[in-house]
C-alpha cells in the first residue's frame, strides 16, 4: 500500500467571491477549474503548504482562516484533499494573475459557484466551502 498523498487547496475569498483557478497542465487535468493549491512537501505542515502554493502560483500572501471540514479523494491513487478557506492580505482580487499552472482566473459570486467546469473532484469540496460560507 502507498503513503497517502495530501494536497492541500485553497477557498480563496474577496469581497465575497470565490476564486477558481483553471488549469493548463497536465493535459488531462487542462482547461478544468481547481481551487488552487498543490502537494504537501515532505517535512512541511499542510497550512504552510498551501501559503507556500498561493505565492507560487497566484504571487499573493493569504492568510488561511478555517479548515473546510472534509477530505475528498482525487483521481491519482492515493491523494487526498484537504481545503482551507483563506483571504488575501494585501493584494485586490482584480489584481491577481495566475504565474503557473493556471491560465485563467474568475472571483465567483455565490450564484456563480457552478458557471465553471470544476474538477470531478473538486466538486464535492466545492460544496462544502459554500455551505461553509453561506454560514458564516
Ligand atoms: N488537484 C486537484 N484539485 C485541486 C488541486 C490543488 C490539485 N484543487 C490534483 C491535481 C494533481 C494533484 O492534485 O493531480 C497535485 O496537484 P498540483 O500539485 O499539480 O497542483
Ligand atoms: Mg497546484
Amino acid at each position: 500500500m502507498t503513503d497517502r498523498i495530501l494536497v492541500v487547496g485553497a477557498a480563496l475569498y474577496a469581497e465575497g467571491r470565490l476564486l477558481a483557478a483553471r488549469r493548463s497542465a497536465p493535459a488531462h487535468l487542462a482547461g478544468r477549474w481547481e481551487l488552487p493549491g498543490g502537494k504537501v512537501d515532505p517535512g512541511e505542515q499542510p497550512e504552510q503548504a498551501l501559503v507556500r502554493e498561493l505565492r507560487e502560483e497566484l504571487g499573493v500572501d493569504a492568510k488561511l482562516l478555517e479548515r473546510i471540514p472534509g477530505e475528498w479523494p482525487l483521481g491519482r491513487p492515493g491523494y487526498v484533499l484537504r481545503v482551507w478557506a483563506a483571504e488575501l492580505i494585501s493584494a485586490s482580487p482584480e489584481d491577481v494573475r495566475p504565474l503557473e499552472d493556471h491560465d485563467e482566473l474568475r472571483w465567483l459570486t455565490p450564484d456563480q459557484l457552478w458557471d465553471v467546469d470544476w474538477l470531478e473532484h473538486d466538486r464535492p469540496a466545492v460544496t462544502e466551502t459554500a455551505r461553509w460560507h453561506a454560514a458564516r
